[in-house]
C-alpha cells in the first residue's frame, strides 16, 4: 500500500498493490473510520517487540548526536541542525547528497507540512541549489539547505545566482572530502586520486564570499551553531563549510552488492 499526495507516484518504482491518493492525515483517518472499533488489535507481543526496537533505536540516536567528536561526525553536525530547523519551523529544508541526505532525513524532524524538498525518490543530485532559489523567490522565507559537497558541486555555481538576487539561503555543505567518505584509495594504485575523493579541505565558503555573500568555516559544533543563527537573523546568503570526519560515512544503499561482476570477486 502506497498513501501518496500526487497519484504519479504509484508504480514509479516498485509495484503497488493498493495506492492511496491523498493527504496521509487524511487518509488514515478515513482509513480508521472505514474499520471501525472491531477491529482486531495486532498481538500484544508485536507490538512490544516494536516499541522496544524503537527505544533502543531512539536512544542509540540519542548518544551519537551528543557527542563532540573533532572533527564532526555527520550526527554531531546534524544535531545543530535538527535544533535550528526547531527553532524556525517556517524555513524551507532543502537537502540532497548521499550520507548528508540519508542522516539529515533520520535526524532533522520537520513541524509543518510542505517545507521539505529534497531529491525524491530517484535521488537527482543537482537540484539542490535551483530549489533553494525557487524556494526563497515562492515562499518568501528563510531556506535551509543540508548538502553533501558532491551533490553541492553539480549546481554549486548557482551560489552566484542566490547572491544576485540576495536571497535569504544558507546552505551548510557537510564536507567528508568525498563521495560517501574522502579516505578511499585508488583501486588501480595509480598515481590519481580515487574518483570518490575530491581535493581535501576544499573552502566552498570562498565561491559565497566571491560573490559578496558569507562564508564559515565551522570545525565545530558551536561554530556551526552560531552561523546558521546569523544566517537566519540577518537573512544574508550563506555558505558554510561544516567539516565532517572524512570517514565518518558509508556507501549509500550498498550499490556495489547490486553489480554481478562485484559479488563474485567478493
Ligand atoms: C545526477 C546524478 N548524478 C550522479 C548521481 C550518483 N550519486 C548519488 S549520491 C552522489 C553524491 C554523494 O556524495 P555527497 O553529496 O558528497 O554525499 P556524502 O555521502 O559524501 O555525504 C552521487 C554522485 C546521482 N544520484 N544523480
Ligand atoms: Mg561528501
Amino acid at each position: 500500500m502506497q498513501v501518496d499526495i500526487s497519484p504519479q507516484e504509484a508504480d514509479s518504482n516498485v509495484r503497488v498493490e493498493a495506492p492511496v491518493v491523498g493527504d496521509i492525515a487524511s487518509c488514515v483517518s478515513a482509513m480508521l473510520a472505514a474499520m471501525g472499533p472491531s477491529w482486531p488489535r495486532p498481538p500484544a507481543e508485536w507490538l512490544s517487540a516494536i516499541a522496544e526496537r524503537k527505544t533502543k533505536n531512539v536512544a542509540k540516536m540519542a548518544e551519537l548526536l551528543a557527542k563532540n567528536p573533532s572533527p564532526m561526525s555527520f550526527q554531531s553536525a546534524l544535531n545543530v541542525v535538527r535544533d535550528i530547523v526547531k527553532a524556525n519551523p517556517d524555513a524551507m529544508l532543502v537537502n540532497e547528497g548521499a550520507n548528508a541526505l540519508d542522516f539529515t532525513r533520520s535526524i532533522v524532524d520537520m513541524y509543518q507540512p510542505r517545507k521539505r524538498i529534497d531529491v525524491g525518490t530517484w535521488g537527482i543530485m543537482g537540484i539542490g541549489m535551483g530549489y533553494c532559489v525557487a524556494a526563497a523567490v515562492v515562499t518568501g522565507q528563510q531556506v535551509i539547505a543540508i548538502e553533501g559537497d558532491s551533490a553541492f558541486g553539480f549546481s554549486g555555481m548557482e551560489t552566484e545566482t542566490i547572491c544576485r538576487y540576495n536571497l535569504p539561503v544558507c546552505v551548510v555543505i557537510m564536507n567528508n572530502n568525498g563521495v560517501y567518505r574522502g579516505d578511499e584509495k585508488n583501486p588501480t594504485g595509480g598515481p590519481d586520486p580515487s574518483p570518490l575523493v575530491f581535493v581535501k579541505d576544499a573552502r566552498y565558503e570562498m565561491l559565497m564570499q566571491a560573490f559578496g555573500g558569507v562564508g564559515v568555516h565551522a570545525k565545530t559544533p558551536d561554530e556551526l551553531r552560531k552561523a546558521m543563527e546569523e544566517a537566519i537573523r540577518t537573512r544574508r546568503p550563506t555558505l558554510i563549510n561544516a567539516v565532517i570526519d572524512e570517514g565518518g560515512g558509508t556507501e549509500s544503499g550498498r550499490i556495489t552488492a547490486l553489480n554481478p561482476a562485484a559479488r563474485k570477486k567478493a
